[in-house]
């Protein structure tokens, strides 16, 4: 990206400056005096673009503004102990002078204050502060608090689990052997649950993660001890095992420095995941939309001045005789003119075209919907005895795996026995549905592995690990409880592609067991919430309806470049009449491809899932009262294939959408939709929906057939529509 403005990197700007550099590295913990004064231009640095766009909201050129300030000493530090580029940062919004220090320019910056498409970080798609550069090894942030452990400790584990495959080495993005992965939050999200699953899996599998914890005392207005028992969380961790805990003042640089080079050597020899308690102090509200007076008294603000960390700072330069006050002054202007003239640039900078905003959904390069490249279903060959769905499945992740050494296979109970040892004497478990069965048998316990019991964990391990190009093909036990995942799923997983316009991704396979009709599954054993993820962009959603579908389709989801729900029916898992023989390992079937079950005239019926089989059995009903009807199965639910249900209901003039998920606010609502708008001219009578009643699925079997729609609800439905 080129800068209008010079790019200040601290590391060689030292050079420029030292006097006396050697003696004073001896004393200020190897910082020569060039590189103290340029730590010290960094801080204020940061202070001063804050200080910018606080002035530029106020004109209303900038529109929104979160500040780094009273952060600026552990953040400088933080950066001169890490390499840009060569380590990993999971950073949160108050990290401005770490992004300085570690090369981002006060260009940059203020081109993602006013939205600019020129702004490295989201191209005009977040808000300020938002992190994100890929040359720097920063991958896009969110404005979820917390939400970024989990990949740092995926991506982590990446470069733990490069070191234990043999050819990963050289696959896994970054892969140096010692490379550091910082991650940072403030007090408050420390009491973010995904937080201490972070710091569970990183002390447990010794994974060089450094936690930085930026206590400022307050979560907006909530003081520490409010949210954090006994109001440290530095005494909390103490149970972690090889968790290397270090408390610090962050607004003293130099102790700052010397903590943070203790916490990376800790990390960089492998000896396991560290922890930094930075106090810090807050001078200026949360943020522009929150006014600190309202919370705090003006006492508590005026004894804050004097631990300043700049203020302090550069006092301490003085008083060390490392800089003058008239030196200070000179770089201090020199900066505030950087400042200005790359905030006189920025609000000239154009902001991206307003249909840019299609861009970056979902892959430009891998179209899992092109036939060319993704559909090898006609004249494929089969053989062997037919397996069930189970079975298909099994076999594509096996060849998948063997094919492509980048996945890696985890979730709840997964693997065929966690104790290698047992592993000769016992079957092995390979999932509670045994579809993952003998998969870490065949490709060991590196890259097919149970994960703690934490959906959240799950996911975001995976987001981590997809970020340093790895491909995790992750089960969630059951979609009923894939919630704890929601948050990650829905906004970090289908999120990441499109805030950062492109330059970060994430693509993984989660599959889910999803679906009723099982006798007893019940409340929580049945759900099937298609509609949650539908109405989600940057998801691809993929839900088979036979043993052979699955199998075509799976191979195309691990092959494709987003993150794609695979959602298998528990109900359809063993069902003899979808049983198929096996195709061979190149075997694709594109997404958006639907399947014409069964051509008819009257009626077309479009479905999915469970509701084929019980619409199929309908039809051959409704055929014998000699009603034609056409049974589409959809196959993938995002993209879906509109143009067969087009032809079919141009053909028909009636059509009823049928899917197990409650009726209302449902997948089939907006088929219909789309139907009456696109297709009003062609329609004999109105677009019916079948579907479950709007509650929840009974234990009881008998109010378990009520709620579920069955084969006899879709045949009165279709008798129905014939009488218009
Ligand atoms: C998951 C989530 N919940 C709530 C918010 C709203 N929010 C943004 S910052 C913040 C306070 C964070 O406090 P702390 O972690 O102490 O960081 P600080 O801002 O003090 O540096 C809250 C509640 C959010 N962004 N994400
Ligand atoms: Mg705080």
């Amino acid at each position: 990206m080129a800068s209008a403005t010079k790019k200040v990197n601290t590391k060689t700007a030292a050079k420029a400056v030292s006097t006396n550099g050697k003696t004073a590295a001896a004393k200020y913990h190897g910082l020569d005096t060039a590189t103290l004064v340029a730590m010290y231009r960094t801080m204020y640095m940061s202070r001063r673009i804050d200080d910018k766009e606080i002035q530029l909201k106020g004109q209303n050129k900038i529109f929104f503004q979160i500040s780094g300030a009273g952060h600026e000493g552990i953040l400088v530090a933080a950066a001169h102990a890490l390499k840009p580029g060569y380590d990993w940062f999971f950073p949160y919004y108050r990290d401005r002078a770490l992004m300085l220090g570690l090369g981002m320019t006060a260009q940059e910056m203020l081109w993602s204050s006013v939205g600019a498409e020129a702004d490295p970080n989201s191209h005009g798609r977040q808000m300020p502060s938002h992190w994100g550069s890929p040359e720097l090894n920063v991958p896009s942030q969110s404005s979820c608090t917390g939400s970024q452990a989990l990949h740092a400790v995926g991506a982590a584990e990446a470069g733990y689990r490069a070191g234990l495959v043999k050819g990963l080495k050289d696959k896994v993005t970054g892969f140096k052997g010692d490379e550091v992965v910082y991650m940072s939050v403030g007090d408050g999200t420390t009491s973010e649950g995904e937080w201490w699953e972070a710091l569970n899996t990183a002390s447990n599998l010794k994974l060089p993660v450094i936690f930085m914890v930026e206590d400022n005392g307050y979560a907006i207005s909530t003081p520490v001890e409010v949210g954090t028992a006994g109001g440290n969380v530095a005494k909390l961790v103490t149970g972690f095992p090889g968790l290397y805990i270090q408390e610090c003042d962050g607004t003293d640089v130099l102790e700052s420095y010397q903590t943070m080079q203790r916490a990376v050597a800790y990390c960089r020899e492998r000896k396991g995941p560290a922890f930094v308690h930075a106090k810090v102090v807050r001078p200026y509200s949360h943020s522009l939309s929150d006014d600190e007076k309202l919370y705090r008294p003006v006492h508590e603000l005026e004894a804050e001045v004097a631990t300043d960390p700049i203020r302090k700072f550069g006092e301490f330069l003085m008083t060390e005789g490392i800089a003058s006050s008239e030196q200070l002054e000179v770089l201090r202007n020199e900066v505030d003119t950087e400042v200005t003239a790359a905030s006189d640039i920025a609000i000239e900078t154009p902001q991206p075209a307003p249909e840019s905003a299609h861009r970056n959904v979902y892959s430009p390069d891998v179209d899992p919907t092109d036939r060319q490249l993704f559909d090898t279903e006609d004249g494929a060959e089969l053989h062997g005895n037919p397996g069930t769905m189970v079975d298909l499945i099994n076999r594509c992740l096996h060849e998948e795996m063997k094919r492509d050494e980048r996945i890696v296979v985890f979730g709840e109970d997964v693997a065929d026995c966690s104790r290698e040892e047992y592993l000769d004497e016992v079957k092995g478990k390979g999932g509670v549905f045994k579809v993952t069965a003998n998969l870490q048998r065949k490709f060991g316990s590196a890259r097919v592995f149970n994960s703690p019991l934490a959906e959240a964990n799950i996911i975001g391990r995976a987001y981590g690990m997809s970020l340093r190009n790895l491909k995790p093909v992750v089960e969630i036990q059951f979609f009923d409880y894939i919630f704890p995942a929601f948050h990650q799923i829905r906004n970090e997983v289908a999120v990441t592609r499109w805030r950062s316009d492109g330059d970060t991704k994430c693509p993984m396979v989660i599959r889910v067991p999803v679906g009723g009709y099982l006798k007893g599954g019940a409340v929580y054993h049945s759900q099937s919430g298609t509609t949650l993820f539908s109405h989600t962009p940057g998801l691809m959603i993929v839900y088979p309806s036979n043993a052979l579908d699955a199998n075509g389709l799976l191979r195309t989801a691990i092959r494709c470049d987003d993150p794609v729900m695979f959602l298998e029916h528990k109900h359809l898992y063993r069902q003899v009449y979808n049983k198929s023989q096996y195709p061979s390992s190149d075997f694709l079937i594109p997404f958006g491809k639907a399947k014409k079950v069964r051509e008819g005239s009257d009626v077309t019926i479009v479905t999915f899932g469970a509701l084929v089989e019980r619409s199929n059995q309908a039809c051959k009903r409704l055929e014998q009262q000699g009603i034609s009807v056409e049974l589409i199965d959809l196959r993938t639910l995002v993209p879906y294939d509109w143009e067969a249900i087009a032809e079919s209901v141009k053909k028909t003039s009636r059509v009823i959408v049928a899917h197990e998920d409650p009726v209302s606010y449902g997948y089939g609502a907006e088929i219909a939709a789309r139907i009456s708008d696109e297709l009003f001219e062609y329609l004999d009578a109105p677009v019916r929906r079948v579907g479950a009643t709007d509650t929840f699925v009974a234990y009881a079997p008998q109010v378990e057939d009520y709620i579920l729609p069955q084969s006899e609800d879709v045949e009165k439905a279709v008798q129905e529509l014939m009488k218009y």
